[in-house]
């Protein structure tokens, strides 16, 4: 948590007369729209305006939280977003922790003269004016609850809150089933429900909206899923033909990854997917226990993010990329 004398300071700093804005992550997810939104609703409560900005649009299954409609989305109003940043005193940075990871925002904020305030859960944050960096916190969200109660402000949280910041928690551990799912979170869980979060709706919201062609889609990679090194790596594949053929929207391949892991024996999963547009692959891994993907992704892959879940990135084509992928198992003897 921030410390006694830097919530002081980010106290005086949240007034309705200074510009706020909320900033979260390239290919926003669950829990960055759900803290984002959490957190907006938060100052709202306070009698503070503050826009949340992203840099590309989200899924719609998200679209469904309170005010998600009105995010500013900067691959779209670019200007819009560009001023907004620079004319902000207030620059809440959320669900990252490197302008490396928010596209075209990153330039802007890294030009930009308001105070930078980071809440985050990553490994390894860059250096902002003020740092809320946790990475056993297994949500954005969950944070912005501890920063709630930090600011002795646990009686303002509503049903708006209660419902983004439930998403948050919920889509970030999997459903309440990662490592980092403590007591605490629970406690937190709690809490949001007894404020009108209503599980069973932010649950059909958010996870049942499957299409039937996102389904042929999951199916098609299940058909082929590859299992090396004894038993211990799931390896999963998508081409961009294979995207184009089933009509790929944003958000189609998210959790197919963790399929790999549902396999008895299983440790580490990654799955791999030709960009849609540009000639790269796009890569995610999960994994168990102590098998740190973070690592192997910042090593081999361009990547990172936490032990159990990372991205990655590489310029080979995909057969290639999987070759390269399996050679460095045996070397990590994974
Ligand atoms: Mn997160």
């Amino acid at each position: 948590m921030f410390t006694p004398a830097e919530l002081l300071e980010i106290n005086t700093l949240l007034t309705p007369e200074n510009k706020i804005v909320i900033l979260t992550h390239y290919n926003p997810d669950g829990d960055a729209i759900g803290s984002s939104l959490g957190l907006k609703h938060y100052l709202r409560a306070k009698g503070i305006f503050a826009e949340v900005i992203v840099p590309n649009d989200f899924p719609k299954f998200l679209k469904w939280m309170p005010e998600a409609k009105k995010v500013i989305i900067a691959e779209y109003k670019r200007k819009v977003a560009a001023d907004m940043i620079a004319a902000a005193d207030v620059i809440f940075c959320l669900d990252f922790n490197s302008p490396s990871r928010i596209g075209l925002l990153g330039d802007w904020l890294v030009k930009a003269q308001g105070k930078k305030i980071l809440i985050d859960h990553h490994q390894q944050p860059e250096p902002f004016d003020f740092v809320y960096s946790d990475t056993v916190i297994p949500a954005t969200s969950q944070m912005i609850y501890h920063f709630i109660e930090a600011m002795n402000d646990e009686k303002l949280v509503n049903l708006d809150m209660a419902e983004c910041m439930y998403t948050g928690i919920m889509t970030d551990t999997g459903g309440f089933r990662f490592r980092s799912t403590s007591a605490t979170t629970h406690r937190i869980i709690a809490n949001l429900i007894e404020k009108g979060a209503d599980p069973a709706m932010i649950t059909s919201n958010t996870w049942d909206t499957n299409t039937v062609s996102r389904l042929h889609l999951l199916a098609l990679v299940l058909g082929r899923i590859e299992v090396v090194n004894d038993g211990r790596v799931a390896i999963l594949s998508l081409t961009r033909n294979e995207l184009k053929e089933f009509g790929f929207q944003k958000g189609d391949t998210e959790g197919f990854v963790n399929y790999g892991l549902s396999i008895a024996g299983v440790k580490m999963s990654a799955f791999f997917m030709e960009d849609l547009y540009e000639d790269f692959i796009k890569i995610s891994f999960r994994s168990k226990d102590d098998v740190d993907v973070n690592q192997f992704s910042r090593k081999y892959f361009n990547g990172g993010g936490h032990i159990n879940a990372a991205g990655g990135k590489s310029m080979d084509s995909l057969p290639g990329t999987i070759e390269i992928f399996k050679a460095r198992l045996i070397e990590e003897n994974l």
